[in-house]
């Protein structure tokens, strides 16, 4: 075996010179993913995924002292870790430079959106120009430019956009095909970056493609967005810790899937032959009163009994009802969803009740509460 990270690489740059080397040595070694984003909720799931399709995974963490890498240690064993940061440039291009991955999944963002509004600034930065920055380490390292296209053997790159992105929506459900209205500087961060990916593709003829994600939800969703606040609601207040849960708008639709199915759509997408954006989701749409119904009634508990809605947690632009149409990722490459809205929001509120009667905190695990 040759070297990992030495002068000699199978992989990037040096190896497109190389095609004789690349034939013989690709079939000894695992395929290699980069993840950004690793320590969010889909982070988690897409490593543990494609780790048990044999990748060796490498998952980028920001700061100096990030709380959550213990964490993710403890549930990650086998990931390795390298420093970066969506906002800094040199930091991307190291880190692709020394990982020479042959995917690049970027899942990092600030995701939450009424954050978006609080800090609109930042989010442009993160969740849009980050995506730039990531494009453009590749693109560096891959030595591509307009004069000199990839070669095989190219870093294959996904992007995570959004269903935010539909917003106000133009027609019910939504495919490939609707245009984008953005209701939130995220929404709008999302739009940058999914055109900048489709840019890219047809700027330097990347791999690069784009999975348009409706709302997938489990046990490891931060506690700021309302499935899990609800099932961590549901948990305080059947076991007695808490008697009321504050929330914002209950009529908003939402097309709710399950996290571990939507990952497996990430890496399918980036298997194609060509690279082809799709929308995924389950194609049913639920209010966020059918989820409390259905959360309460889990745990024996009647909503109407304890939420109260509170106009601090209403949006200054709402996205009213979103459902996808996901048959050409259905008919293209073979995804569909396995888990039910009913069953993701049952496990999450078993979820939450155990680790509530067991002593643990929603903090100790990914995010905090808004
Ligand atoms: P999370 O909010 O759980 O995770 C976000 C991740 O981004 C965290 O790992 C966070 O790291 C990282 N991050 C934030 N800022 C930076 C930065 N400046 N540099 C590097 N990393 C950073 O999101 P999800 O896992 O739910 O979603 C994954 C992606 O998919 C996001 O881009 C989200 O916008 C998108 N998406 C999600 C959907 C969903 O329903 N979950 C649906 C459609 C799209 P840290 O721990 O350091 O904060
Ligand atoms: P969303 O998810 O904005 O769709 O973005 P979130 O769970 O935050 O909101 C869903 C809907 O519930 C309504 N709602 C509340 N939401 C929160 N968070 N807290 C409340 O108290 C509350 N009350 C009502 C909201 O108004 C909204 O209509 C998620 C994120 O994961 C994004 O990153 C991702 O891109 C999209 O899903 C697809």
């Amino acid at each position: 075996m040759l070297p990992r990270h030495g002068l000699i690489s199978p992989r990037g740059p040096r190896a497109a010179n190389h095609p004789v080397w690349t034939a013989t040595l690709e079939a000894d070694l695992s395929r290699r993913a980069l993840i950004t984003g690793i320590t969010g909720q889909d982070g988690t799931y897409l490593a543990e995924y494609l780790t048990a399709q044999g990748y060796e995974v490498w998952g980028l963490v920001r700061g100096q002292q990030n709380p959550r890498v213990r964490q993710l240690r403890q549930l990650l064993g086998e990931v390795r870790l390298i420093r970066g940061d969506l906002l800094d440039q040199g930091s991307l291009i190291s880190a692709v430079e020394r990982v020479q991955p042959d995917e690049v999944y970027n899942l990092a963002a600030i995701s939450y959106v009424p954050m978006s509004w609080a800090q609109a600034e930042l989010t442009g930065e993160v969740t849009g120009l980050g995506v730039l920055r990531v494009l453009e380490a590749i693109r560096v390292c891959s030595g591509i430019s307009a004069s000199r296209s990839p070669g095989r053997g190219q870093i294959r790159f996904y992007q995570a956009s959004s269903s935010e992105m539909f917003g106000m929506v133009r027609e019910s459900p939504q495919t490939e095909q609707t245009p984008f209205h953005p209701r939130s500087p995220y929404g709008v961060a999302k739009s940058y970056g999914h055109f900048l990916t489709q840019n890219y593709r047809e700027s330097y003829g990347m791999f690069a493609v784009s999975g348009v994600l409706f709302n997938h939800e489990s046990p490891r969703r931060g506690a700021e967005f309302v499935t899990r606040k609800i099932s961590l609601g549901v948990a305080k207040i059947k076991l007695g810790y808490e008697r009321q849960l504050r929330l914002g708008n209950l009529s908003a639709r939402r097309d709710w899937g399950f996290a571990g199915d939507y990952v497996r759509a990430m890496h399918l997408m980036l298997g194609q032959d060509e690279p082809v954006d799709y929308v995924i989701g389950t194609g049913v749409t639920h209010s966020v009163e059918d989820l409390l119904d259905e959360a309460f009634t889990f745990a024996g508990l009647d909503w109407h009994d304890h939420v109260v809605t509170d106009a601090a947690f209403i949006r200054p632009a709402e996205v009213d009802k979103l459902c996808a149409d996901a048959s050409a990722a259905r008919e293209n490459i073979g995804w569909e969803p396995k888990i039910t809205f009913e069953e993701v929001i049952g496990m999450m509120v078993e979820a939450d009740l155990e680790l509530l009667s067991s002593g643990g905190q929603a903090e100790d695990w990914f995010g905090d509460t808004w």
